[in-house]
């Protein structure tokens, strides 16, 4: 009896921790360029930013470029750097677009390069879809959408992040002074 119920606990447990992986880790493709896992996360309410993530693959044999993007929650999408100076994680635009070296793998990761919404209309919502579009220089347009992950994740979901520390210091919009 003891048994039957902790083996049912087990069970409860388990697919608890299967869910965050049923965030199906989507893969969109144009011309030579493959973006894997985009994801975004959601945002307390007034947020007029959110963040955008991706992996960008490029299967070609010469170098492309993102140059741009839509989303359907905000008017404005910007490609970011983001960078430790004197402990203050700063942002700025990428000039030109985000070199996608030829036969190369870009990733777009809290802490790192970012997409950002800007002028973000509403909250994002764990669990809603949010659609958009990536314009590459040379592959063109591509229709995305991105997953809304739980407020502060830190890694993309499915990849197996779930275990990570998560430190009390990563603010889900400190960072952010538009
Ligand atoms: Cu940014």
């Amino acid at each position: 009896m003891k048994n039957a119920s902790l083996r049912a606990a087990l069970a409860a447990a388990a697919f608890t921790f299967a869910l965050p992986a049923a965030v199906s880790a989507e893969t969109f493709s144009i011309g030579d360029i493959t973006v894997e896992t985009p994801w975004t996360r959601a945002t307390p309410g007034g947020a007029k930013v959110a963040g955008g993530y991706l992996r960008i693959v490029n299967n070609g044999s010469e170098a492309d470029r993102l140059i741009g993007g839509t989303s359907e929650v905000a008017p404005r999408f910007e490609v970011h750097s983001m960078e430790m100076r004197d402990g203050v994680a700063r942002m700025a635009p990428v000039e030109g677009g985000l070199e996608i070296p030829a036969g190369e793998t870009v990733e777009l990761a809290p802490g790192g390069y970012h997409i950002m919404f800007m002028g973000l209309e509403r909250p994002l919502s764990e669990g809603e879809t949010v659609s958009g579009t990536l314009v590459f220089q040379r592959a063109g347009t591509l229709e995305i959408s991105y997953p809304v992950a739980a407020m502060g994740t830190r890694t993309a979901p499915g990849d197996g992040g779930h275990s990570h520390h998560h430190g009390g210091t990563h603010g889900t919009t400190g960072g952010h002074k538009h």
